[in-house]
């Protein structure tokens, strides 16, 4: 660990004097400070949509999924059909599974289906006319296989006008399938060996609400999410980004940028999502000098990671804010004026979680002030 020596401060030692004048106060919490055993590894905050993978279940789905799962149908009269390398059951007639079989095509999908399952496969082509029969498909899992995008057809989903989920995931699709159908709510590309996303690629896609496309090669997001006015999560972590996307939704609540090569973002970037709650932008290369004084100053952000860049003093942040991970950075002061711009008995920072370790922050740069500022701090690491 690169700095195994840093000096690992409880702060509750240092604050003794500043205390004295506000020790009426009930809810100071400021002498509660502890280190964690371990290090703070994972986030405190667990954000609505969590889990990559799709909801899989070769019976039928869990109850105690989160995600909504669809209700079996009940039993039709219609003439069964099911290809023969799939698996149709009879009392759940709207789903078919084929996936983990070494597959090396798509079978045909029988106009019923609402729920079809290709994943873990050697599919390598997604023939014109594949759906064109399933018109009522809502999900469609394609992940895990080796589908290339010289290998879709143009119009493959220009029938599917209920199509909610499309997993591709885990191909070798090198540029966003389309056009999509505009009925999507969640969109799983990560995995891919996607360069470039053209700022109409999701144009008109009124309902999408998840975006994952981390782990591609994007150096180029355009403004192709500023239109998507559902969107509440965007994944666009380990890619080849130097800027960030032009331009985000107002419905944004979770945004992830982490390992990139972003060095700067302009100003009043995050003022147009007054929704969000996670920023997560570690691994980047940002520096003091690509922020504006205020870009992280945004009421609505809980949770900000910076940590692993380059920054060299600690950025403005609202006092809303709850958790901040700024270590193995080069931070070298404790500034409190990036916490609290005024500080007495009834201006302080919500601040739970601050992580500065891995920085160059001497013991005795923490100012007499940080306790009435952070007074609702619980865990800082230096
Ligand atoms: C459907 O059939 C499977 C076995 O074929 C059974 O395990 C399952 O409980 C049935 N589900 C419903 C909802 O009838
Ligand atoms: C699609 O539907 C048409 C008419 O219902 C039928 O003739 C055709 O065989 C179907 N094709 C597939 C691939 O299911
Ligand atoms: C898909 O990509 C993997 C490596 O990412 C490669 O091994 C495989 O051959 C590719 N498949 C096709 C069909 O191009
Ligand atoms: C988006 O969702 C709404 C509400 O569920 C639905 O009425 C609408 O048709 C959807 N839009 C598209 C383009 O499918
Ligand atoms: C954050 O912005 C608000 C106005 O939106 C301002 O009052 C406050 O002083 C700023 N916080 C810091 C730490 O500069
Ligand atoms: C800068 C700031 O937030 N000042 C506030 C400090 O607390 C007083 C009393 O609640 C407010 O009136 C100020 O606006």
């Amino acid at each position: 660990m690169p700095w195994a020596t840093t000096i690992i401060l409880i702060l509750a030692g240092l604050c003794g004097s500043s205390l004295g004048q506000y020790n009426e106060e009930e809810d100071l919490a400021w002498l509660q400070y502890y280190l964690r055993q371990s290090r703070v590894s994972s986030y405190n905050y667990v954000p609505y949509y969590e889990e990559e993978s799709p909801a899989y279940a070769y019976s039928y789905p869990s109850a105690t999924d989160t995600e909504p799962e669809p209700e079996p149908e009940p039993q039709q009269a219609a003439p069964w059909r099911c290809p023969q390398e799939c698996d149709c059951p009879p009392n759940f007639s709207s789903a078919m599974y084929c996936d983990t079989r070494n597959l090396r095509y798509l079978p045909f999908v029988p106009s019923r289906m609402k729920y079809v399952y290709f994943q873990n496969n050697l599919i390598t082509s997604v023939q014109e006319g594949a759906f064109d029969n399933a018109t009522e498909l809502e999900w469609l899992a394609l992940h895990n296989n080796q589908i290339g995008s010289e290998k879709m057809g143009k119009r493959v989903f220009g029938k599917l006008q209920r199509l909610e989920r499309l997993y591709m995931n885990n191909n070798n699709l090198t540029r966003l399938p389309g056009p999509l159908p505009r009925s999507l709510r969640e969109l799983h590309l990560s995995y891919n060996h996607i360069s470039k996303v053209p700022s109409n690629a999701l144009e008109g896609l009124e309902n999408l609400t998840a975006l994952y496309l981390s782990h591609n090669f994007i150096f180029e997001m355009g403004a192709s999410l500023k239109g998507l006015k559902s969107l509440i999560l965007a994944d666009l972590s380990y890619n080849n980004l130097r800027k960030v996307p032009d331009g985000l939704p107002a419905s944004l609540e979770q945004l992830y940028l982490e390992y990139n090569y972003i060095n700067a973002i302009p100003d009043d970037y995050f003022q147009v999502s007054p929704r969000l709650l996670y920023v997560r932008m570690s691994h980047n290369s940002l520096t003091n000098q690509g922020l504006s004084s205020n870009t992280f100053n945004s009421s609505s952000i809980l949770e900000l990671d910076l940590s692993y860049n380059r920054l060299q003093k600690i950025p403005r942040v609202n006092t809303n804010l709850e958790n901040l991970y700024l270590q193995g950075n080069q931070i070298n002061e404790f500034s409190i004026s990036s916490f609290c711009s005024v500080v007495d008995v009834m201006n302080y920072s919500r601040l739970q979680v601050l992580r500065l370790d891995g920085n160059a922050i001497k013991r005795n740069a923490v100012p007499p002030d940080a306790p009435l500022c952070l007074r609702r701090a619980t865990v800082i690491e230096i």
